[in-house]
């Protein structure tokens, strides 16, 4: 129904600054220098706060000097780690989004662009605080210094692998690194961190809980059901949100971005909300360090909303040149998160370019010692790597009657088809 004396109502749907063949477009977006906002005690109240989640956090200036008063200050043998673990990264996704084009993997997702993200979160946190990861922390895993090929295994669903090929490639598991299973259902993870924090709250043990999710899946009710309950029971939690700009083809403006940042969400809820540069790894560890110390002594919850720039495809099944300007990567910025820690450690003379080049290579040829070591256990296309009857195991804790009797029919299917010994799958 419409009113003539009314003007008409009209549909706001968001439109990225730059599609396709227009040039990149950043110019929206306030950059604020580093080492200008404010430290406040891990113990404010979060109503004092408010400003630090539309400010940016950031330590590492232009020149690669850490300033202000989130600096670190870390020793540069700890920032040589950090550096060492952001390119193994890089490597390791260099390494394995070649093998899924050589086909031998089905899956790949690189995290290029967000190591800081993920490698200044593991060095922040204790190693036995439990991390709910999404697909794009791998950096995780390695900056806990877990076993590459183990790694593989599972993008291989070979015979080494875990999880006995029944996760699509990337969706790790490692509870002894205290790194929960991913799943493939966006945000599921993060009321899973809150109600961990909560548990391990109610039994008073000393262990935190973090949890990633990227700034499109902020849109989920999910999202919504965990930060309630994480500030009704001020459970020891920190909970990033990875704002690489895109979700998929979407940009971040259909999650919300155009009216506000995804640190304010915190504000609503009573939360303490950080907005940080994602691309300094300082300003990462800083966050994190202040946000678990936080958590650590009972002053409740805190949302970091990662500043940063998905620098490539979602994944190997996506062309992001059918939806985005090609020149956006160079143009970010924010730079780049390895680019920048390393001009810091040579700003400070800790670091030279031939002992950058020198690390590149070693881990380059350390990926692909772990990779031939991986292939071993198989890849795609080798046949079947776990025995056919596993893909019943683990349904329920004891295998039901239903699933049993699955279970011999298919193998009676297989025996009919691959009558001889050795033939067929396992
Ligand atoms: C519940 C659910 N809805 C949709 C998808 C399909 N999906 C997989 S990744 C993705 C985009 C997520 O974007 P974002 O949260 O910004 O994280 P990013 O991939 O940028 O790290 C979508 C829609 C899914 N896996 N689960």
């Amino acid at each position: 129904m419409s009113r003539s004396n009314l003007p008409p109502l009209r549909l706001h749907v968001p439109e990225p600054p730059a599609r396709p063949g227009e040039e990149a477009d950043f110019s929206h977006i306030d950059i604020l220098p580093a080492g200008v906002t404010p430290r406040p005690d891990s113990a404010a109240d979060s109503a004092t706060m408010r400003d630090l989640a539309y400010g940016l956090v950031r330590v590492l200036d232009d020149e690669g000097n850490a300033v202000g008063p989130w600096n670190p200050r870390l020793s540069p043998d700890v920032l040589r780690r950090m550096l060492r673990a952001m390119v193994l990264t890089r490597a390791f996704d260099d390494r394995m989004f070649r093998a899924q084009r050589q086909g031998k993997t089905s899956f790949y997702m690189k995290s290029l662009g967000e190591e800081a993200v993920s490698i200044g979160a593991a060095f922040a946190l204790q190693r036995d605080d439990m991390c709910f990861p999404s697909y794009r922390q791998q950096g995780i895993l390695i900056g806990r210094d877990w076993d590459l090929v183990d790694m593989m295994n599972q993008i291989y669903s070979n015979r080494g692998d875990r999880l006995k090929g029944r996760q699509l490639p990337i969706m790790y598991s490692a509870k002894d690194a205290s790194f929960f299973s991913i799943s493939g259902n966006l945000t599921t993870q993060v009321p899973q961190a809150v109600g961990w924090a909560m548990a391990s709250a109610a039994r008073g043990d000393t262990r935190i809980a973090a949890s990633w999710c990227g700034e499109g899946s902020t849109a989920e009710g999910d999202f919504h059901a965990a930060l309630t309950f994480a500030t009704v029971y001020r459970a020891p939690v920190v909970l990033n949100v990875v704002n690489n700009q895109w979700a998929i083809s979407s940009f971040a403006g259909f999650a919300g971005a155009e009216s506000t940042t995804f640190a304010a969400r915190a504000v609503g809820y009573g939360i303490a909300g950080l907005r940080i540069d994602g691309n300094d790894a300082l300003a990462v560890y800083a966050a994190t360090a202040w946000a678990a110390e936080r958590a650590r002594t009972n002053h409740g919850p805190t949302l970091i909303e990662h500043f940063t720039y998905r620098a490539e495809g979602h994944s190997t099944s996506d062309d992001p040149s059918a939806y985005r300007s090609s020149d956006e990567r160079s143009k970010w910025p924010l730079g780049d998160p390895v680019a920048r820690l390393k001009a810091h450690l040579i700003a400070i003379g800790e670091w030279d370019e031939a002992r950058h080049a020198a690390q590149d290579l070693e881990l380059a040829e350390q990926v692909k010692a772990a990779a031939k070591e991986a292939e071993k256990n198989g890849i795609l296309g080798h046949g079947m790597h776990q025995p056919f009857a596993t893909m019943f195991e683990d349904v329920f804790e004891e295998m039901p009657w239903h699933l049993n009797e699955q279970s011999a029919q298919m193998m009676s299917e297989r025996m009919r088809k691959w009558p001889k010994p050795g033939e067929g799958p396992r």
